[in-house]
């Protein structure tokens, strides 16, 4: 018999990173997708389309973490043996201006889905994608497991929500349920508004003629860069380990936004240099055209500057590590960005 494993969240980045993994482990993959007005499923359609169909081990039904009728009707229908929660508006900034749909998903997503675990089948294991987000105004440096949670964003919020209600449901009612909190994590297929492909992709056109600025926020901010297709590896080794527990996942390593943007033009071989401070910091190729400056809308109201994780808990018991660094994540971006011009 195959595995079943039911993703929330599957036509996102780690959705589409975490299907793969699972095909080529042999699992049947059940995915949620949303209904939109426009196709959404870019990011699984090689697998969904060519390799897998024919072999029918990816099934796709609509649903929505927002409606708990959907979701506990999919959970009786696929019963599988593993539910990844990857579903949620992802994105600091939104979280802002749609707090309550932000809480809605992030936060009470979880909560519906473990509620249908419970009434259905408490031997379902249950992962929930937590995230670094949580520390926040960081009370040390590297996080670790036992690091207090300051969150600084609706989204933050609702993620420290789903994080213990996981908890609660694994020590009230004895569910497989666990956390991993994943530091960012990058790739080709990383959502366009999301600082780093924000980079790439903007210095790629303007390597070719096709964009003359790329508009920043707070170029200082400092994060713990890794590439998605290890994450999605880590998500799969915290639910098949002994019991149930929470993981950090991170490459132990960070870097600002301004070094990142500075590898990327490296990488692409374009000359830059930073003149001025704060929100009139301004980039200059060949230190004469300005191609990059800060606005004010791109900065947060209550920002997030430094985050590194400590994963020793995880390399220890579940023997991961990251097998990418920084260069290796920016190469993979920039080589596929380059691809599509
Ligand atoms: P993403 O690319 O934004 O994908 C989010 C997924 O959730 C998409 O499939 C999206 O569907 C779906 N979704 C949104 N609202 C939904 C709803 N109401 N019902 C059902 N599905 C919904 O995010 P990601 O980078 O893959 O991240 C996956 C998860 O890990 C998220 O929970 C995120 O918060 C968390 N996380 C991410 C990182 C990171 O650095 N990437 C780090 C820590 C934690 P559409 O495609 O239709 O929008
Ligand atoms: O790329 P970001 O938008 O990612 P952020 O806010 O760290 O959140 C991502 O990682 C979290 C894990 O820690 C996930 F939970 C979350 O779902 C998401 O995937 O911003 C990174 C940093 C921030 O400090 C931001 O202020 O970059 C700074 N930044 C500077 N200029 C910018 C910009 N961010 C964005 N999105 N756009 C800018 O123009």
């Amino acid at each position: 018999m195959k595995k079943i494993a039911l993703i929330f969240g599957i036509t996102g980045q780690d959705g589409a990173y975490l299907s793969k993994f699972l095909l080529k482990k042999g699992y049947l993959v059940h995915g949620v997708k949303r209904r939109s007005s426009l196709i959404n499923t870019y990011r699984i359609d090689d697998i969904y389309q060519d390799k897998f169909k024919s072999k029918k081990k990816l099934f796709l039904h609509y649903g929505d973490v927002t409606d708990p009728l959907s979701v506990s009707n999919l959970i009786k229908k696929i019963k599988p043996a593993e539910i990844y929660n990857l579903a949620a508006q992802s994105h600091v900034a939104v979280s802002f201006e749609t707090p309550e749909y932000t809480a809605n998903t992030v936060a009470l997503g979880p909560l519906r889905i473990l509620d249908a675990i419970k009434k259905f089948n408490k031997k379902i294991k249950f992962y929930q994608a937590g995230s670094s987000e949580m520390f926040g105004k960081v009370f040390e440096t590297p996080q670790n497991e036992k690091t207090p949670f300051y969150p600084r964003s609706p989204y933050a919020i609702a993620k420290v929500y789903a994080h213990w209600i996981t908890v609660n449901f694994r020590e009230s009612y004895n569910i497989f349920a666990s956390n991993g909190i994943l530091f960012n994590h990058e790739s080709p297929l990383r959502g366009e508004t999301f600082v780093t492909q924000k980079i790439v992709k903007a210095l790629c056109k303007i390597k070719i003629g096709k964009q003359k600025k790329l508009y920043l926020g707070n170029v200082y901010a400092k994060r713990d860069w890794g590439h998605a297709e290890d994450y999605v590896e880590a998500m799969w080794k915290i639910l098949n380990y002994k019991k149930p527990d929470d993981f950090i996942i991170s490459t132990g390593k960070h870097y600002s936004v301004k070094q990142f943007v500075n590898l990327v033009a490296k990488k692409l071989q374009m000359k830059i240099t930073w003149k001025g401070k704060g929100i009139d910091e301004k980039a200059y190729l060949d230190t004469k055209k300005c191609i990059i400056e800060c606005k004010k809308e791109y900065f947060r109201l209550a920002e997030v500057n430094t985050l590194k994780g400590n994963y020793y808990k995880a390399k220890k018991l579940l023997k991961w590590k990251p097998s990418r660094d920084i260069n290796s994540l920016i190469n993979d971006m920039v080589e596929s960005e380059l691809k599509k011009n």
